[in-house]
Order: C-alpha cells, then sequence, then structure tokens
C-alpha cells in the first residue's frame, strides 16, 4: 500500500506528487480540504503537518525526507527529458546540495507562515516578523539566482532536481495566493526561465497549484474554489 496525505494548497506537498509522477508511481490520494483536529493529523504525523507518506510499513513525513526517499528506493524514471535526478545530493557536491535544498525549503517555511497568517487575519506590512518573512524571500531569491551557472540548467546540470522542484513549487505557491507579496522574478532571470520550463512539464501541469483558504470545500474542473454556504 502506497498513500499520500495532503492538502490541496500544500506547496510541500505539490512538490512531492509531482516526484511521484516523475518516477511514475500510483498511490492513494488522502487529500484533505478542510483542517482536521489536532488529534486527527496526529494519526500520521507528531508534526500535525502535511505531506505524509505510507509506503509499504513505512511511514514518512518532512516533504524533503518522502522525495530524498523516493528518489533513492525508486530508480525508474518516466521518459520526460531532462529525467528526474537520480539522487537528491550529488555525490561530488552533497554539502552544497544539501545546503542548497535546505535554503529552499526555510523559503518554503517563510512562505507558508505568511500565507498562514494571513488567512488568520495577521498580514504582511501589519505584523515585523512577517515583513521580516517577506525580505527572507527576496534575499533567498537573490542568492539562488547565483548559484543557478547557465539559463538552461536547473541546479544539477543535466536533470531535473529536487531543488528545481521544490522551489518552483514554493515560488508559484506565492504567486498564486492573495498574499499582497510581488516576488519580483523579473530580477531573478535564471529561476524565471528554469521555473517556465518546469511548468510545461507532464508532472506539473498534473499537479497544478489551486489556491485554498477556510472555506474552500471543493474545486471546479478549472480550479476555480467552491465555497462552503455561510
Ligand atoms: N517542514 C515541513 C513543512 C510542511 C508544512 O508546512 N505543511 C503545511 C501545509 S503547506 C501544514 O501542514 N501546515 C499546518 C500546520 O503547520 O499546522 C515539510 O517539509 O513537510
Amino acid at each position: 500500500m502506497r498513500a499520500l496525505l495532503f492538502t490541496t494548497g500544500s506547496p510541500f506537498a505539490r512538490a512531492v506528487r509531482i516526484v511521484l509522477d516523475e518516477i511514475g508511481l500510483d498511490y492513494d490520494r488522502r487529500e484533505e480540504i478542510t483542517t482536521p483536529s489536532a488529534a486527527q493529523r496526529a494519526e500520521a504525523t507528531p508534526t500535525l503537518q502535511v505531506p505524509t507518506l505510507w509506503d509499504g510499513d513505512l511511514t514518512l513525513w518532512e516533504s524533503g525526507t518522502i522525495a530524498e526517499y523516493l528518489l533513492a528506493t525508486y530508480p525508474q524514471r518516466t521518459v520526460t527529458e531532462p529525467p528526474l535526478a537520480p539522487l537528491a545530493f550529488r555525490e561530488d557536491a552533497v554539502w552544497q546540495d544539501k545546503l542548497t535544498f535546505a535554503t529552499i525549503q526555510t523559503f518554503g517555511t517563510a512562505a507558508t507562515t505568511i500565507s498562514q497568517m494571513t488567512w488568520t487575519g495577521v498580514s504582511v506590512g501589519t505584523n515585523t516578523h512577517l515583513d521580516r518573512s517577506a525580505e527572507k524571500l527576496a534575499h533567498i531569491l537573490g542568492w539562488l539566482e547565483e548559484r543557478l551557472d547557465s539559463p538552461d540548467q536547473g541546479f544539477q546540470p543535466g536533470v531535473v532536481s529536487l531543488h528545481d522542484i521544490f522551489l518552483a513549487a514554493h515560488v508559484r505557491f506565492v504567486q498564486a495566493r492573495p498574499l499582497g507579496l510581488d516576488l519580483q522574478l523579473d530580477r531573478f532571470p535564471r529561476i524565471a526561465t528554469l521555473l517556465e520550463r518546469l511548468d510545461a512539464r507532464p508532472s506539473f501541469r498534473a499537479n497544478p497549484i489551486w489556491w485554498w483558504d477556510p472555506g474552500v470545500t471543493g474545486y471546479q474542473p478549472d480550479g476555480t474554489p467552491i465555497r462552503a454556504e455561510t
């Protein structure tokens, strides 16, 4: 049995779903459209967060750990070029790759913190920590832009890396939500070009980022949110 617990809007979970598709793995989609109680979520993970993956006897949470496990465990790849990377971290650049990946995940954490606080009524411009989180996003993008050697390659030349996939999921998440944030991607042309290329891949198209906030109970086939009647 293989299953993934996720919420529709989660960029961390979207990146894992893309990885599953890039490998070509079937899974049971345990998609949550409303927020469960802490006790219910705790049955899946002590972090109370999504995603969680069940694969046979193994239960994994933390999206980066899940994705690293999937690459290492399943060597098959779909035919899309360039292919998904064989492993999360290159043998000859392990620490550089780990640092870059951790920084991309910090971008995702800052973005989802802004998002979750925004729908509880605290937004950028009204809270100093969220202001700093927004500044963090720009600084990380600037640093990542310098890590890309060529406009034609991602973070690992010749393959699509976890770095590429997770950065794309986080950036598109910020752009899709009404957070009052403009990432000014035109200042980061190599990242912008990389993301456009990734958007065209079947795995990305099959897992669109859908906008969500409390009250959304489903989606039209084109992604338009369906709201609970109040
Ligand atoms: N470090 C975690 C972060 C996951 C995360 O923040 N998930 C969000 C959804 S995007 C979540 O479950 N939020 C609910 C909460 O934090 O209580 C990972 O990489 O899996």
